[in-house]
């Protein structure tokens, strides 16, 4: 069968990318192949909520720049969380610039992405020069990088053959390119890459800005590995009701994924 329809354990075996590989092994240890996108803008908020989802995930995605009372302090108990409940982290970043400003963007300023993050994205938009300085910080750190090859975003220019020329991109690159922010499946049946699915939500069709949502079973049958929920989650109020829907997606999820393997 093709690679993705076979277990996470055993596509370890098609990834020597150092963060690509803990995750397929967390994914496994934990049976969970949920990410969280903790899209809230405190330090406290964001703590809270990592807190709470993270025994249920295997990543945690974070938009960094929305933090107002951003500080090292909080990467440190990011990472204490990380230790505490065994997960990885995706700073969801979105790079869309020439090769050497994406090097200063990764590598410095106030956050410094490539120093905390197992994971970040990028956009294909501007050609093969982006990978390449990303890559010279991040592969030397271990880290892997996600393309955008399609959008969950109504009316999204992500499609048909920039999907394409973003998935041959990923081919140059394999080391480092460890797959794609994708809505399905994408490559050749021989081929693997991992499949981040956002645009996840269970009981609602999508919001008032054009995001999309499908189930966890309806991403998962079309090809996700991980499917990214942000305000399904942590939209719920409280501690304890967000920890008991980040455990309702995990097994949601792991249910498709182990119905996936039947066919
Ligand atoms: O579940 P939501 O709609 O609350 O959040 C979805 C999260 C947001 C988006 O920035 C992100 O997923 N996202 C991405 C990513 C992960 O790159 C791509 C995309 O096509 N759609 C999307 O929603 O943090």
């Amino acid at each position: 069968p093709a690679p993705y329809l076979q277990s996470y354990e055993s596509r370890l075996a098609n990834y020597n990318n150092p963060a690509a590989r803990a995750l397929l092994e967390c994914i496994a240890r934990k049976q969970s192949n949920l990410c969280v996108s903790v899209d809230v803008s405190t330090k406290a908020k964001v703590l809270e909520v990592v807190d709470a989802v993270g025994p249920s995930v295997c990543l945690i995605k974070t938009h960094i720049d929305i933090v107002e009372d951003f500080d090292a302090d909080l990467l440190d108990q990011l990472e204490q969380l990380s230790k505490k409940h065994d997960f990885l982290i995706f700073e969801d970043r979105k790079f869309a610039d020439i090769g050497n400003t994406v090097v200063l963007q990764y590598s410095k300023g106030v956050h410094q992405i490539a120093s905390w993050s197992h994971f970040t994205n990028a956009h294909s938009v501007p050609g093969p020069g982006i990978i390449a300085g990303l890559a010279s910080v991040g592969l030397p750190l271990g880290r892997g990088l996600l393309l955008l090859a399609e959008m969950s975003s109504e009316g999204t220019l992500a499609k048909g053959e920039y999907t394409e020329a973003t998935v041959q991109m990923a081919r140059e690159s394999r080391g480092f390119v460890v797959g794609f922010i994708a809505q399905q499946r994408l490559g050749r049946a021989d081929e693997d890459f991992l499949i981040l699915t956002p645009g996840v939500q269970l009981g609602s069709a999508g919001d008032s800005l054009g995001q999309q949502y499908n189930t966890p079973a309806a991403v998962v049958g079309k090809g996700a590995d991980v499917i990214i929920v942000g305000r399904g989650v942590y939209g719920k109020a409280g501690k304890e009701a967000v920890r008991e829907e980040a455990e309702r997606y995990k097994k949601e999820g792991w249910a498709a994924y182990e119905q996936r393997m039947k066919a």
